[in-house]
């Protein structure tokens, strides 16, 4: 339903990605390939223009993490504000104090109600291990009573139905104290639809409404129909107190504008989305989760998300501070070891940082190579690992032994880091500006809390001052990973 959307904000997020802050042009750019997509996704040119510029002034005013790269960030204040359209949180049923739950559906001929009860009363027996009852109001349409009736049978779900010459509100009257004495827990009434929102139409429901004074309206409305789906919705809803909205015909070509607008034109959150006729293909809509697969960028912001959680940056600023002063050990390293370990499976996470993913692209990364590090880190006592120079050949013979690696092992990782402490601290002396820019200073991205250089270090990200110098190469970083000696 969103696919068009996903490609553009994709498109929104190469324009970003490598950047080295949000500024108000990149911002602007990423956004018009957006406010494109979600126009021609028949979203509401109200709530687009709303939306859009709350995600400006969130990707402008956002304090910049050191972590991760402005596409990165832009992705995720993006997540957020989809997430708000969509209604932020999980929305639930109603609840009733006592006897049984009674929800009514109403909505537009052909919409999907009778289905959807019928969806509904399943999900509800299996997923919540209710017992419920399906009312057949709909006495409009003789084949209507019979269709509820079918779908009852097929799925072991009781209907009260009676005979088309009596009065809805009276049938779901009488439905709801025959649930009352056969314990039924739940009663949900399928009504009659219109072609359009007529005065018939309103008052049969408005009748049914006030004789039985269910606790929630449900709202069915056909995502096929787009922005008149929501017109409608608003118009039911200022007629009758409604609960919450169930989309249908979510798996048909419908482009998404009706998911994207209903909240914001109506107030009134989706509570479950159909998707598709048969009687289980009914799911629960969940905003954050929705947004997620709308992006099609759950990793990305999983890793924004995770960055924010563990990634402590007044730390990972001091860390970066020493390793440029030459300082750097391997107490440090293994606590940075850690902080990685934390975000994931090491090639997934590096994978997404910013401009690392190419680089890593053909360094034979695994988290073994790492385990290894750790272990023979480990190893050494912690004088050793605060002054790497006093691992002589003994000291490197039970660092190995003790750590189940070959002597090699030890060689090249004293070899590598020894190298890399002094490469860094000949890049401090460059001077406070280049400390800055190699630590991302002034919002751009890099990745302060990795290894022994993996963010701006030797890792090769172009410092945002230096214009695109590279600290080191990469080549001394993938070797130092590969674990070969230089
Ligand atoms: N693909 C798809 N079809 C659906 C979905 N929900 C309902 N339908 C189909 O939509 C058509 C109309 O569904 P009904 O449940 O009869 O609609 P209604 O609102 O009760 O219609 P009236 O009683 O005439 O007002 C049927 O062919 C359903 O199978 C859905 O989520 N996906
Ligand atoms: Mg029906």
């Amino acid at each position: 339903m969103f696919d068009s959307l996903t490609g553009a904000l994709d498109k929104a997020y190469r324009s970003i990605v490598g950047q080295k802050v949000l500024t108000e042009k990149n911002v602007e750019d990423g956004i018009q390939s957006v406010r494109e997509a979600l126009l021609e996704a028949d979203v509401n040119f109200g709530v687009a223009r709303d939306f859009l510029a709350r995600v400006k002034e969130r990707a402008l005013g956002q304090e910049v993490l050191k972590a991760v790269d402005p596409g990165q960030q832009f992705v995720k204040v993006f997540h957020d504000a989809l997430t708000e359209l969509l209604g932020s949180e999980k929305r639930g049923l109603p609840v009733a104090d006592q006897g049984p739950l009674v929800l009514m559906m109403a909505g537009l001929q052909g919409a999907g109600k009778t289905t959807t009860c019928a969806k509904l009363a399943l999900w509800l027996k299996e997923k919540r291990k209710k017992n419920p009852l399906l009312v057949a109001a709909d006495l409009q349409r003789p084949a209507a009573v019979e269709q509820l009736q079918t779908l009852g049978r097929q799925l072991g779900i009781a209907v009260h139905a009676e005979g088309t010459d009596q009065s809805p509100p009276q049938v779901c009257q009488r439905g709801i104290e025959l649930a009352k004495r056969n314990r039924h827990d739940v009663v949900i009434l399928d009504t009659a639809g219109r072609l359009h929102i007529d005065d018939a139409l309103m008052t049969e429901l408005q009748m049914v409404h006030s004789l039985c004074q269910p606790h929630g309206v449900l709202l069915v409305c056909d995502s096929m129909l787009g922005q008149d789906a929501v017109q409608s919705a608003k118009e039911f809803d200022s007629r009758l107190p409604i609960h919450g909205v169930i989309l249908t015909k979510t798996d048909g070509d419908a482009r998404g504008g009706a998911a994207l607008s209903v909240k914001a034109v109506t107030g009134k959150p989706i509570l479950f989305v159909g998707t598709g006729e048969k009687p289980d293909e009914l799911e629960e809509f969940d905003p954050p989760r929705m947004a997620g697969r709308i992006l099609g960028m759950g990793d990305v912001v999983s890793l924004v998300e995770k960055a924010q959680e563990v990634i402590d940056e007044k730390q990972a600023e001091r860390e970066a501070k020493k390793l440029l002063k030459g300082q750097f050990d391997f107490e440090d390293f293994l606590k940075q070891l850690n902080m990685i370990r934390k975000l994931g499976p090491l090639k997934k996470v590096l994978g997404m940082l910013p401009g690392m993913g190419q680089a890593l692209k053909e360094v034979d990364l695994d988290d073994r190579r790492f385990k290894r590090v750790e272990a023979m880190i480990q190893s050494m006592t912690v004088a050793e690992r605060r002054n790497p120079d006093l691992i002589d050949i003994q000291r490197r013979r039970r660092i190995a032994a003790g750590s189940g690696n070959p002597l090699q092992g030890v060689h090249d990782l004293v070899k590598q880091f020894k190298t890399m402490q002094k490469m860094m601290s000949k890049l401090g002396k460059g001077g406070l500006g280049d400390l800055q820019g190699l630590m991302g200073g002034g919002g751009a991205g890099g990745f302060p809390g990795m290894p022994g250089g993996m963010g701006q270090m030797p890792g090769g990200m172009p410092s945002p001052r230096g214009g695109g110098r590279r600290g080191g190469g990469n080549s001394a970083f993938q070797d130092f990973l590969r674990g070969r000696g230089r």
